[in-house]
């Protein structure tokens, strides 16, 4: 097409009229959202920013969860947020989503609690548990006064769970459970576990209370990822749990699978977070750390990171909108779940990782947030679904072919 000067001049005047966008928000995603979306993303910035982070490097550092902050949080009702009815919020996935991501800018930790205490001990009772067993835990856990973990994965079953080795054999009006849960989040201070377990008539979860004989936990030490988040092991040896208590509308590992889907989803949006404070803060440095005369981010090279992280992030975060939409018709399908949760860990990593790099020496301290959120995010990439298992999910998608075993 030739288009003539007059025309030229024309649209240089229309983009002229376009104000600069924000170096935060360069697409605009905030247009996307309603009034409401923005005031619960608003609402949760505003928390994390007054409230957590001016501790958070001190619990990373002490390894320690900040356990003060839950009925804060309860107060803001996150806790099973996207659930409706039983004191839950009943927002849409979106608001979900937001919150997610404005708790991971705080830290993974925070995220991961709040992700597991919703998506993974609430949504499976919610989903799959009795009347009695919703009206007696959901309105205590959203309200923060009962927290629940989940125990799937094992010692020698991580990425494949249905070599899951736990079991639970029925004895009269009880279930006897026996077995080993590792990695679990929230398990050394939880109320509840949600367990699954093999029964005789498959896989099954059960709500096993703190307190029940049989049933210990035992914190990970040493750890050197998501320091501010609790992790443990939970044991089960000959603990005898009440058979009412077994979850009765699932049976099978797409009770869990199903859980899977629900955080996997608040990981998508979560580590856009993580991205975005690694992302400010080393935007933030380059422009008063001065070297060869000039500010670094008058460098190209500088500048090539910054341009490739401000727009992974643009991308990450139209990812997670779009599937935020499709989960609020009701038309989120797993492998969108796998191609965001993979996509988004991925490159926020890839962010810390260059943002890291962009403050030299004072990259790897906890002055800034960007180590201890490179170092979170190396769990986040890896668990609900390592990099590799959301790979093969997709591939086996899109070809039809099953490559995991
Ligand atoms: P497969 O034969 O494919 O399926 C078995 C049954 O499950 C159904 N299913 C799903 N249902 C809902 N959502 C999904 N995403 C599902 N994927 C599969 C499937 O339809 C089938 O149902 P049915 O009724 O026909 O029996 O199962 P598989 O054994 O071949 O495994 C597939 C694989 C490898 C993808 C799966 O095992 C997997 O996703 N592995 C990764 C394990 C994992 O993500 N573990 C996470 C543990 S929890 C955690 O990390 C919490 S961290 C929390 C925090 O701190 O934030
Ligand atoms: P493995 O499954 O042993 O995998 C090791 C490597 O082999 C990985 O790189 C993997 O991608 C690769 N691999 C495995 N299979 C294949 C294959 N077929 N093809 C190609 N490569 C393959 N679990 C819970 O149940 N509840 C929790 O609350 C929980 N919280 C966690 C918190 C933290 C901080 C961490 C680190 C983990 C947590 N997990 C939890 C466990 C987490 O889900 C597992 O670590 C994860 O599923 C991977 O299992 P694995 O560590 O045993 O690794």
């Amino acid at each position: 097409m030739v288009d003539t000067a007059p025309e030229r001049a024309t649209r240089h005047a229309a983009h002229g009229a376009v104000a600069m966008p924000s170096a935060t928000d360069l697409y605009n995603i905030d247009s996307l959202l309603t009034d409401d979306e923005r005031m619960v993303r608003d609402t949760v910035k505003k928390f994390v920013a007054g409230q957590v982070l001016p501790i958070i490097g001190e619990h990373f550092e002490a390894g320690t969860f900040p356990r003060e902050l839950i009925p804060a949080i309860a107060e803001l009702g996150l806790l099973g947020m996207h659930l409706e009815g039983y004191g839950c919020a009943g927002l849409n996935a979106v608001c979900y989503g937001l919150a997610c991501q404005e708790l991971e800018f705080g830290d993974s930790g925070l995220r991961s609690f709040v992700s597991v205490q919703g998506s993974l001990a609430m949504f499976p009772i919610y989903a799959y548990g009795s009347e009695e067993q919703k009206q007696h835990w959901l309105p205590k856990m959203a309200a923060g006064e009962v927290i629940g973990c989940f125990g799937l994965t094992e010692p020698d079953a991580g990425s494949n769970p249905s070599g899951m080795q736990t079991t639970a054999r029925k004895d009269g009006d009880t279930y006897i459970l026996n077995g080993t849960k590792m990695w679990i989040t929230n398990g050394g201070f939880a109320d509840i576990a949600v367990v699954w377990a093999k029964a005789e008539d498959g896989i099954r979860g059960f709500i096993v209370e703190r307190g029940t004989p049989g049933f210990t936990t035992s914190d990970v030490h040493h750890k050197l990822s998501l320091r501010a988040s609790v992790t443990s092991e939970l044991h089960f040896a000959d603990c005898r749990v009440p058979a009412a208590n077994m979850l009765p509308n699932v049976r099978g590992l797409r009770g869990p699978l199903s859980c899977l889907d629900e955080a996997r989803y608040g990981i998508a949006w979560g580590v856009n977070g993580a991205a975005r404070a690694c992302y400010e803060s080393a935007l933030d440095y380059s422009k008063t750390r001065v070297q060869f005369d000039r500010p670094i981010g008058g460098f190209q090279l500088t500048q090539r990171k910054l341009a490739d992280i401000a727009t992974e992030l643009i991308k990450a975060q139209l990812l997670a909108l779009q599937l935020g939409r499709l989960k609020d018709q009701g038309l989120a399908h797993p492998v969108q779940v796998s191609v965001a949760k993979r996509n988004n860990c991925r490159q926020a990593l890839n962010t810390a990782r260059e943002a890291r790099s962009i403050l030299g020496a004072n990259g790897i301290t906890l002055e800034y947030p960007i180590s201890r959120h490179m170092n979170n995010l190396e769990s986040v990439f890896t668990y609900e679904g390592t990099d590799d298992i959301h790979t093969l999910i997709i591939g086996q998608a899109i070809t039809g072919l099953n490559a995991f075993a």
